[in-house]
């Protein structure tokens, strides 16, 4: 049986919510997902039950928070098939994870002349650490360009991705056009040429079954705050051998081997990585979001949000809103942006606010999208497991709504 996606509303508390005498209808995952009970709870049970510093103390709450941390680890490795628990650092999220490599391993890699091979459907996360680092070292950036559906150009890949490119930052899932680009093939081509590839997963790994050793990304980035977990959780996996040549990102307590007056050694990854106090009760958090995906699973998840985002599209293309992104739902995710008629998206999202209606308006931290498809900002529909087609249909009923009141 499929997912039920009114059964699981019953999970989430704010779907209570009455706003203005409306259901909440909340089309806005792709920002941050709401938490559900099993959440929650655990977060509010480390500190009520277990409170105490992780890897300092040798009493017995000390001793469960690490337990409980660790734990937590070893449940992000096995949801993400990495080989080892030791190959997930616990970090505040996407935007930490990227700036952890972009410095630990591009700073101390990248040399002049070198290049950084990125897409123009990139999160800004996804750029401006490598922009730092390229800075910082001599570095070029370039670009994989975007096709009119919005998927990646792979025309001139030959010539983009070479001898000379050292890393491919990519996404696995566009938080703006919802494309999917094909990582697999870019993983392997990017190997050919002797260069590491990042995925940024901070809206693949929501959405979709990842087996990193299956991949054989060398890096991928999640936040938890967009999988049902708490904010400032999340992580980064990275290989072994690469996680162990990296330099630190953040110095401070617990990374450290020694510390003399003149430097210091540090330990292994991933605690070389986690620098003073770390999100443990977010991480044990996200270790229960983990669970209850798994026990709904990723792939009734997947195929649940693949028909909610075909109904979505073809109900906003039939009141004639433009799509920008992907229309075939194969190789594309739940993140529907669109303009309709000429209203301004942030115009829009007021008015679908007056009736509960939660999607968001503007850039999307996305510039290079924006730019490529020639348009301010859009206004974005994000699904998830908890969306159903009355919430789409609420959508479509706020935009005639709106259309009627902005005219033409
Ligand atoms: N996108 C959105 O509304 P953080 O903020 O670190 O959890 O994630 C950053 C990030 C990186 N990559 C992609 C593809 C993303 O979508 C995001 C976050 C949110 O689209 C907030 S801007």
């Amino acid at each position: 049986m499929g997912l039920d996606p009114v059964a699981v509303r019953e999970d989430f508390p704010i779907f209570q919510r009455v706003i203005d005498g409306h259901r909440l209808v909340y089309l806005d995952s792709a920002a941050t997902s709401h938490k559900p009970n099993v959440v929650l709870e655990a977060e509010a049970d480390f500190y009520r039950m277990h409170n105490a510093n992780a890897h300092r103390a040798i009493y017995t709450l000390g001793e469960e928070a690490t337990e409980l941390f660790e734990g937590a680890r070893a449940t992000l490795a096995l949801f993400l098939g990495a080989p080892s628990p030791a190959t997930i650092v616990s970090t505040r999220g996407t935007t930490e994870s990227i700036n952890l490599v972009a410095h630990g391993w591009g700073r101390k890699f990248l040399k002049p002349g070198d290049q950084v091979l990125l897409t123009e459907m990139e999160h800004h996360s996804n750029i401006v650490p490598w922009q730092l680092a390229a800075a910082a070292t001599g570095a070029e950036l370039r670009y994989i360009p975007l096709t009119d559906d919005g998927h990646l150009d792979l025309t001139d890949i030959e010539q983009l991705l070479t001898e000379r490119t050292k890393v491919l930052a990519v996404t696995g899932m566009s938080n703006v056009l919802g494309s999917m680009p094909p990582l697999r093939l870019l993983i392997d081509a990017a190997h050919a040429v002797g260069a590491v590839v990042l995925v940024d997963g901070a809206q693949l790994v929501p959405h979709h079954a990842v087996d990193v050793a299956a991949l054989d990304c060398d890096f991928l980035t999640f936040s938890g705050h967009k999988m049902l977990g708490p904010t400032a959780s999340g992580g980064l996996y990275g290989k072994d051998e690469l996680l162990a040549s990296m330099d630190p990102f953040l110095g401070g307590g617990e990374m450290i081997m020694e510390v003399t007056r003149e430097g210091s050694t540090y330990k292994e990854p991933p605690f070389r990585f986690e620098a003073g106090t770390m999100n443990i009760a977010q991480q044990i958090g996200l270790a229960a979001a983990v669970r209850y995906l798994e026990a709904i699973g990723m792939d009734a998840i997947r195929e649940h949000e693949v028909a909610l985002t075909r109904y979505a599209i073809e109900g906003l293309q039939e009141m004639g809103a433009r799509i920008i992104g992907p229309t075939d739902t194969a190789a594309r995710g739940g993140e529907v942006s669109f303009s309709y008629r000429d209203i301004h998206p942030h115009d829009l999202a007021t008015s679908l606010s007056e009736d509960g209606i939660a999607v968001r308006a503007g850039h999307h931290c996305a510039q290079l999208v924006m730019r490529r498809f020639d348009v301010p900002a859009t206004t974005r529909a994000s699904l998830y497991l908890y969306n159903t087609t009355d919430d789409v249909d609420a959508l479509l009923d706020g935009l005639e709504k709106a259309g009627a009141f902005f005219g033409d």
